[in-house]
C-alpha cells in the first residue's frame, strides 16, 4: 500500500470512529433520536467512502504491482568456485576478482582468478572476526565485519591492512556508487558513508510494494540501481537509490539444480559487475560455482507460474490483508452510524 492510501484510510477510519463516539453520546443524552432519513444519508455517505477507499487501495496495489520488472537468470558461463568460501562480499573491478569470506576463524579476503577459480593471494582475518561486505574503492580494498563493528582497510596491491573504521551497526554487504560506500545492516535501511572517513552521510529506506523490505545483505551498485539480494532468498532486489524503492526483482534460485552437489551449499550471497564487459556475476555461501549470468525479463504470461519472489509475495499478502482488515474496520464503525 502506498504511504499516501495508508493515511487516508487511517484518517478516515478515525475520523469515522470519533463521529460515530459523538454521535452515539449524542443520542443516549438529550438528542432524540435521528430520523430514518437522516440515517441513511450518513450511510450512504459511508459506503461512499468506504467505496473509494477500496479504489484507492486497488489502484494503488495495481500500479505498485506493475512498476516492478521482474527478471529470470540465464546462465551465460559457469567457473569453478572454491567451495569453502562462505562468501559475504564479491567485487570485480579492473580485471580482477575479489572475496570475501566469513565464518569466525575462517574469515578471508581474496583476490580469485574468475576462470579458473584458483585463489591468487588471500589474508586470512583474525578469529575474532566474521568477515562481511567488500567493496574496492580507489585503491582501498573495504572489508566489512558482522558484529564487531569494524570496516577494514587494505591496500588494494598488497592486501596491507593499515586502517579500520567504527561503525555501530551490523555488517553485511558493501558497495559503492563512485562518491559513497553504500552499506547494509540486515534490515531494510541502507547507508551512505564517506570514503574517506566512514561518517554516515544519509539512509535510504528500501521499500517493495510500498512497505519496508529487510534482510538486504549483499550489494553491487551497476548503472545506477542498487542490486541487493535478500538473505535467505534467491531473490536480488533491484533498488533505485534515489528513493529507495524496488524497481525490479530477479529470481535467482536453479542456478545449481544441474550439479550433482553431495553437501549442501548455502544461500546466494555475492554479486559483482565486470564494467568493461558487462558481465554479472554471482555465486553463495559454499558454492562450487560462480556463474556469468544474463537478467532476462519475464513474460506476463510467465508472471503467472512465478515461484521464486516468496518474499514479494509475503509482503503483497501482508498488504492486501492490511488493506481488508482497515476496511473491515471501516465497515464495522460504520454500522454503528
Ligand atoms: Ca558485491
Amino acid at each position: 500500500m502506498s504511504p499516501n492510501t495508508n493515511l487516508f484510510l487511517k484518517i478516515a477510519g478515525s475520523a469515522m470512529l470519533i463521529l460515530n463516539v459523538l454521535k452515539i453520546i449524542s443520542c443516549r443524552s438529550v438528542h432524540p433520536r435521528p430520523s430514518r432519513f437522516f440515517l441513511s444519508a450518513r450511510t450512504a455517505a459511508v459506503l461512499v467512502l468506504l467505496l473509494l477507499a477500496g479504489m484507492c487501495c486497488l489502484a494503488s496495489c495495481d500500479v505498485l504491482k506493475n512498476n516492478i520488472i521482474r527478471y529470470t537468470c540465464r546462465v551465460k558461463a559457469a567457473y569453478d568456485h572454491d567451495q569453502g568460501a562462505f562468501t559475504q562480499g564479491l567485487h570485480y573491478v579492473d580485471g580482477k576478482l575479489y572475496e570475501s569470506t566469513g565464518l569466525f576463524g575462517k574469515s578471508t579476503i581474496r583476490e580469485v582468478a574468475l576462470e579458473s577459480g584458483d585463489i591468487l593471494r588471500m589474508l586470512p582475518l583474525h578469529g575474532n572476526y566474521f568477515g562481511e561486505g567488500l567493496t574496492v574503492f580507489s585503491e582501498n580494498v573495504y572489508q566489512l565485519t558482522w558484529k564487531a563493528g569494524l570496516c577494514f582497510i587494505y591496500d588494494r596491491q598488497t592486501f596491507e591492512l593499515f586502517g579500520e573504521f567504527t561503525y555501530n551497526t551490523e555488517g553485511w554487504g558493501l558497495t559503492h556508487n563512485g562518491t559513497h560506500l553504500i552499506m547494509s545492516d540486515g534490515s531494510d535501511t541502507l547507508y551512505f558513508r564517506d570514503p574517506e572517513t566512514f561518517e554516515l552521510v544519509h539512509r535510504l529506506s528500501v521499500t517493495l510494494h510500498g512497505a519496508p523490505l529487510p534482510m538486504l545483505n549483499e550489494l553491487e551498485f551497476i548503472r545506477g540501481i542498487i542490486y541487493a539480494n535478500v538473505w535467505q532468498t534467491d531473490t536480488i532486489a533491484l533498488i533505485n537509490p534515489s528513493n529507495g524503492s524496488v524497481v525490479g526483482l530477479v529470481d535467482a534460485s536453479g542456478l545449481l539444480e544441474s550439479y550433482d552437489i553431495s553437501d549442501k551449499p548455502g544461500v546466494l550471497n555475492g554479486i559483482a559487475y565486470d564494467h568493461d564487459n558487462d558481465r554479472l556475476l554471482v555465486t553463495g555461501k559454499l558454492w562450487p560455482k560462480l556463474f556469468e549470468i544474463e537478467m532476462v525479463e519475464e513474460s506476463d504470461a510467465s508472471r503467472s507460474n512465478d515461484k521464486g519472489d516468496v518474499r514479494a509475495e509475503v509482503a503483497l499478502q501482508m498488504m492486501n490483508w492490511n488493506n481488508f482488515y482497515i476496511l473491515g474496520r471501516l465497515f464495522a464503525i460504520s454500522l454503528y452510524l
